[in-house]
């Protein structure tokens, strides 16, 4: 995807009416501070549209990026969140399953995990909750500049056992500080999509684009 144009268009709270968007969504889910709006600057080469923080939990919205006017990139709530009292979480949790379930533009989620971590227990029901409504999750193992190249296969294996994934499950490592993993991820969204690399307009009919979508 070659990025012309972005956009935070949708910002929705906890007690909105989720929109119904015209384009397909790829959405991002994963614990806070994992790097989810490092992960969407950096997709978008971008800075700080994406409001990133050392401090967890602030994120309590839904927010969609449209990209060049042909696609959003969603970014959800992150979870796990210690601070957060039960009533909180609750509303997280029904926040994404509604989102979840709902959206009929959603195309792919995409989970991201710490490279240096094995999942969580929350980790493991995101991804079982992704899989009940249909979707097969793509994991991003994220700060890959954290670790040792060497380690990087060991911790791979770790998460994809950590989650139980399907066989055949896609794991793609990323690093917010060098962009290492930028190219596998837009080209895997294109592919997805169904956009033609170099030319990233309409999508193209029938597209299929692997099978990552709602069965
Ligand atoms: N070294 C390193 N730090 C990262 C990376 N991605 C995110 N961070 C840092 O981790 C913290 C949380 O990132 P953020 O994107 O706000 O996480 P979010 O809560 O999931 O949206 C911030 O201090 C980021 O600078 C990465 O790939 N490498
Ligand atoms: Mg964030």
């Amino acid at each position: 995807m070659v990025i012309k144009s972005v956009e935070l268009e949708i910002v929705c709270g906890v007690t909105s009416k989720l929109p119904d968007t015209d384009k397909p969504e790829i959405a991002f889910a994963g614990k806070s501070n994992v790097g989810k709006s490092s992960l969407i600057n950096g997709l978008m080469n971008r800075k700080s549209l994406a409001r990133t923080s050392s401090q967890p939990g602030k994120t309590q919205t839904i927010n969609y990026y449209n990209i060049n006017h042909c696609m959003y990139l969603v970014d959800l709530p992150g979870y796990g969140y210690t601070k957060a009292n039960v009533k909180e979480k609750e509303k997280w949790g029904r926040m994404i399953e509604n989102y979840l379930h709902i959206s009929k533009q959603l195309q792919a989620v995409f989970l991201l995990i710490d490279i240096r971590h094995e999942p969580s227990a929350n980790d493991k029901q995101m991804y079982e909750w992704i899989v009940y409504q249909g979707y097969e999750p793509i994991i991003i193992a994220t700060k890959l500049d954290k670790i040792k190249r060497s380690q990087v296969a060991k911790h791979v294996k770790m998460i994809k056992a950590g989650l139980n994934v399907k066989p055949g499950t896609v794991v793609l490592p990323y690093s917010a500080l060098t962009k290492q993993g930028r190219e596998e991820i837009w080209n895997l969204v294109d592919e997805l999509l169904g956009f033609d690399e170099d030319a990233p307009k309409e999508p193209k009919e029938n597209s299929q684009g692997g099978n990552h979508g709602k069965k």
